[in-house]
């Protein structure tokens, strides 16, 4: 199942490796912020490059319509007792949307810190978003996630003086569960460190 699934993630890569598509795969637990940022990278990116975003939840329309709301094209994937998206419903969804040439596609997967870290959609990077509330232990009990990530985004810290974490530990667990990790600091909400992660994702697709 995972090779069929590894094989089909290469197969989506081919599709928007020829459209020149840049696809990140946005993972993290349930309400780290994953669809605040997306709203958040739309509204300065929107100008600059074209954007689409393949939506992944159990069930309802919320995000979907989030994104809808912003005027990006959007595919919504219910999973329904599924606990991650997989490259097949990738597969579909990319094929329903019709994407542009030299654009952006953001998967946002399902809420999970688990699952999702074994299927592979196809994706340039995986970008773990973590937030403050969440404390600064998750790479130490999530290892796989934060070991197939790329990019670990550090969310809602506008909340850092309200809560207990400390970001210097929760940076050190997950180098050393992946040494390579690239990371943002960041607030989805008050836009504070939002520009270096746009910055970077420019350079990404030039
Ligand atoms: N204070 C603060 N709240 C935030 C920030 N980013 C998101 N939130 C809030 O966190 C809650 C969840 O945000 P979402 O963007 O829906 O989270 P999500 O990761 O998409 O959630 P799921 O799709 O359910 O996994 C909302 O109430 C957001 O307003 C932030 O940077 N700071
Ligand atoms: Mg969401």
């Amino acid at each position: 199942m995972l090779l069929e699934n590894n094989l089909l993630a290469e197969r989506n890569r081919g599709f928007l490796e020829a459209l020149n598509v840049y696809c990140l795969n946005l993972v993290s637990s349930p309400g780290s912020g994953k669809t605040t940022l997306l709203e958040q990278t739309i509204k300065l990116l929107k100008p600059k490059v074209g954007l689409a975003v393949i939506e992944g939840d159990q069930q309802s329309m919320n995000d979907a319509d989030r994104i809808a709301a912003m005027e990006v094209p959007v595919v919504q994937v219910n999973t329904g007792k599924g606990c991650h998206l997989d490259a097949h419903m990738v597969s579909h969804a990319i094929k329903k949307m019709e994407l542009i040439k030299d654009s952006i596609l953001f998967i946002e997967n399902v809420g999970n810190l688990v699952c999702p870290a074994m299927f592979d959609l196809g994706e340039n990077k995986r970008v773990v978003v973590v937030s403050v509330t969440e404390g600064d232990d998750k790479a130490m009990k999530y290892p796989y996630m934060f070991e197939s990530s790329h990019v670990c985004i550090i969310n809602k810290i506008d909340l850092l003086p309200y809560v207990n974490f400390d970001v210097e530990t929760a940076k050190k667990h997950a180098l050393r569960i992946n040494h390579r990790l690239e990371f943002f600091e960041l607030s989805a909400t008050s836009t504070q460190g939002m520009d270096a992660w746009v910055h970077w994702l420019t350079d990404q697709c030039r």
